[in-house]
């Protein structure tokens, strides 16, 4: 990370508020780089570790070219992606805006919309983490190009995390016909206006969402590329909840589970700050 992130009392009250916080410079240009060449290796099938992400959602030469591209937990597979995922930086900052005594990562996530490619459709993070108690998440997502509404922005319905909770569908998240029908339904529902704020941010820079903040991303009508990184952060005190297992990606990530035990798995869901260890060892 290029600083220490810290979250001030007007950052705390806005993310509260708004459910999420905009960053401007999380990672140097020179990682930034590093990552488009690492972007170009995983997504070609090189995984240098020898091990295979836990989502292979596309590769070059078999996939259809008009989805965004998308690997999950690509740390596994690539030391360099494993560096910024990692960050006890992002993972302090998860923690403080979340309010839980540390951070875990729950998923890594790349994501790389090429000129043409389709939409992300509108979505609640925590929609698909029935398999976790507490269900909460919260994400760093970093820009690894400079972004504008029309290369396919994030998208954030602001406000929407407050929003109610029961029965959100964790909805089709790859090209669905209509992006953006889950969040006015939702908003139709609660009353409320989108409120759609487009996260326009230069390479390296990035934003914090709330796990139950609606988002999604628009067509990538321009002629550049629009890849970002998303650290799905969790409590540091996360545990499995085996009721879950079968919706949402519990099907994925519920096999690190132990058939005795809710604790999760520290090689699979590593811790990446508390505030005891920072006591200890770094503040
Ligand atoms: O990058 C995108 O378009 C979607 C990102 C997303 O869904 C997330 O960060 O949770």
């Amino acid at each position: 990370m290029t600083s220490s992130l810290t979250i001030s009392q007007t950052e705390q009250a806005n993310f509260d508020q708004q459910g999420f916080l905009v960053v401007d410079e999380l990672l140097a240009s020179s990682v930034v780089r590093r990552l488009h060449d690492r972007f170009d290796a995983v997504f070609a099938g090189e995984f240098e570790t020898g091990v295979s992400p836990d989502e292979v959602n596309w590769q070059e030469g078999s996939s259809d070219p008009s989805l965004t591209r998308q690997i999950c937990n690509g740390w596994k597979a690539d030391g360099v992606v494993a560096s910024v995922v990692h960050s006890p930086e992002i993972g302090r900052a998860a923690a403080k805006l979340a309010r839980w005594p540390g951070a875990r990562l729950a998923q890594d996530n790349l994501l790389w919309k090429p000129p043409g490619s389709r939409s992300i459709g509108f979505h609640r993070d925590n929609a698909y983490a029935t398999w976790l108690r507490p269900q909460e998440m919260l994400s760093c997502w970093i820009a690894l190009d400079d972004v504008s509404a029309n290369t396919g922005a994030v998208e954030f319905a602001a406000g929407s995390h407050n929003w109610s909770i029961d029965n959100t569908p964790g909805g089709e998240f790859h090209a669905p016909d209509d992006y953006m029908a889950t969040v006015r339904s939702a908003a139709a529902n609660e009353g409320a206006d989108i409120g759609l704020h487009a996260l326009e941010v230069p390479a390296g820079g990035g934003s914090f969402h709330h796990g139950w903040l609606w988002h999604g991303s628009g067509p990538n009508s321009s002629q550049q590329d629009r890849r970002g990184l998303v650290v799905h952060c969790i409590s540091s005190e996360a545990r499995f909840h085996r009721e879950g297992f079968d919706d949402g990606t519990g099907p994925i990530y519920s096999r690190f589970a132990r058939p005795d035990d809710d604790a999760l798995d520290e090689n699979h869901f590593p811790i990446l700050w508390t505030r005891d260890k920072a006591c200890a060892s770094r503040i």
